[in-house]
C-alpha cells in the first residue's frame, strides 16, 4: 500500500456536477486515508458534516478600493500557493481548466514543481468557453502545465483534443456514484404526493440553462402525457424556468407538473420517478443520467457529447438525435406501457452502475494517476 497523499481539491463548490464528483470524489478519498484540503470561494455544498481527513480553506478576495474588478484568480492562486506549503500538500487536483488550472499553474511557479497538478475538465470550460478565441490559449496554457489531465468522457477527451490542438494524453475518467447513496429507495409514502397509482412520473433535474433544452423537455413530456397519464416533476432553478412555467402554463400542463426547486437528497428525489428526461444539447457526461441509472431510472435523452458512453442505447435508456422530441416521446411510451421491457432497463440500470460508474473503480483510477505524476510506484 502506498504512503497517503495530502491533496488539494479546487472546484465550482455551489450546484452542479462538477462540484459534486470533486466533492465526493475528496470524501472517499478520505475515507481511504488521504489528507484532503478543499481550497474553495464557499464551502462545497455536498462536504455537510465533519468528515476525518478532510479539511476546508476558504478563499478570501481582497476589495481594495483600486480594483475595478476584485481578482479572485490570483486570491485563488495564493491561497492554493499558502495551504500547499503549510499543509505539504503533494498535490492540487483542480476541476475545471479555467481559471482552476491557471491558478494551479501560479500556485505551483510559487511553490516549485514538487507540488503537482491534475487538473479534470467537466465539459462546459471545453464546449463553450474554448470555442472563445479570446480564451482558448489561456485554457490550453491550463491543460498543457498540468502535470496530468482527465476528463469525464471520450467523446470530452475528442473535442479537447480537436478545439484546442492538444497532443499530450488525456486520461478517460468517468464521473461515479457512490453505491451507499445511490441505490433506489422505497418512495410508495412519497410517490402518492405526486401522482396517482395509475399515473407514471416522468423527471428532469438540472440548473434550466439553454443548453439542456428544458423546452424540450416540456414538449416530450406533453407528448407521453397524451398516451399514458403521467406528472412532470422539475428539479432545480435557472434561467430557463420561467421561460419553462410560461410554456407548462400555455400548453395547459400545470396541474400535471410539480416544480420541487434545488433538492440536495437527490437518490431519495430520483427515486420517485419511472424515467429521466435529459434532452441536452450539450452534456460531456450527464451525471444526473448516471445518478438516476444507480437508482434503477432509465433516461430517455438525446445523442449528445458523453451521454452515449453513459446510457446504453436501448438497454439503460432511449437516446435520439437532438431536437427529435417525437422519437423521445415514443421511447418513453414503449418502456412506460411494457412492464417486462422496464424490469429488464431497470435491472440493465442497476448492474451498470454498480460496475462501470461505481466510486471504487473510479476513485482507483484518480489514485493510480496521482501515484503516477509523484513517481510513486
Ligand atoms: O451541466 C452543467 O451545466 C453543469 C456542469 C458543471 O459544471 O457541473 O456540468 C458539466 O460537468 C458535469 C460533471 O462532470 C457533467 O456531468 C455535465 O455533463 C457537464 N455539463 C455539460 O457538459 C453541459
Amino acid at each position: 500500500m502506498n504512503r497517503p497523499l495530502k491533496i488539494g481539491i479546487t472546484c465550482y463548490p455551489s450546484l452542479g456536477g462538477s462540484g459534486v464528483v470533486a466533492t465526493e470524489l475528496g470524501k472517499l478519498l478520505a475515507e481511504k486515508g488521504h489528507e484532503i484540503h478543499f481550497i474553495t470561494h464557499s464551502m462545497p455544498f455536498r462536504l455537510g458534516k465533519f468528515h476525518r481527513n478532510v479539511y476546508y480553506h476558504e478563499v478570501e478576495v481582497s476589495d481594495y478600493y483600486v480594483f475595478r474588478y476584485p481578482p479572485y484568480d490570483l486570491s485563488l492562486a495564493s491561497k492554493m500557493h499558502q495551504v500547499a506549503e503549510l499543509q505539504q500538500l503533494d498535490l492540487l487536483h483542480v476541476h475545471y481548466a479555467v481559471p482552476h488550472a491557471i491558478c494551479a499553474y501560479l500556485a505551483k511557479q510559487m511553490s516549485g514543481d514538487r507540488l503537482k497538478v491534475v487538473t479534470t475538465l467537466h465539459g462546459t470550460d471545453i464546449t463553450v468557453l474554448a470555442q472563445d478565441e479570446s480564451l482558448k490559449d489561456i485554457i490550453r496554457l491550463g491543460i498543457r502545465s498540468s502535470d496530468a489531465v482527465t476528463a469525464v468522457s471520450a467523446d470530452l477527451i475528442r473535442e479537447t483534443c480537436d478545439l484546442l490542438d492538444i497532443r499530450e494524453p488525456i486520461h478517460l475518467t468517468y464521473n461515479f456514484v457512490d453505491k451507499r447513496v445511490y441505490y433506489p429507495r422505497d418512495c410508495s409514502d412519497l410517490r402518492g404526493d405526486f401522482a396517482e397509482p395509475r399515473e407514471k412520473v416522468l423527471m428532469h433535474i438540472s440548473n434550466f440553462r439553454p443548453v439542456k433544452r428544458t423546452c424540450d423537455v416540456v414538449e416530450i413530456f406533453a407528448k407521453v402525457n397524451a398516451k399514458v397519464p403521467s406528472k412532470l416533476l422539475l428539479v432545480g432553478e435557472g434561467p430557463d424556468l420561467p421561460k419553462i412555467q410560461a410554456k407548462i402554463n400555455a400548453m395547459g400542463l400545470s396541474h400535471r407538473v410539480h416544480y420541487l426547486g434545488k433538492q440536495d437528497d437527490v437518490a431519495q428525489v430520483i427515486s420517485l420517478a419511472d424515467l429521466m428526461l435529459l434532452p441536452s444539447e450539450k452534456e460531456s457526461f450527464g451525471l444526473v443520467a448516471l445518478e438516476a441509472m444507480a437508482c434503477g431510472v432509465p433516461t430517455i435523452g438525446s445523442l449528445a457529447g458523453g451521454i452515449p458512453e453513459l446510457v446504453v442505447n436501448g438497454s439503460t435508456g432511449f437516446l435520439s438525435p437532438i431536437g427529435d422530441t417525437d422519437s423521445m416521446a415514443a421511447s418513453a411510451v414503449r418502456l412506460l406501457t411494457d412492464d417486462a421491457l422496464y424490469a429488464n432497463f431497470r435491472e440493465a440500470c442497476l448492474i451498470r452502475a454498480r460496475t462501470e460508474f461505481c466510486n471504487d473503480r473510479i476513485t482507483a483510477q484518480y489514485e493510480k494517476i496521482y501515484y503516477d505524476v509523484l513517481g510513486i510506484e
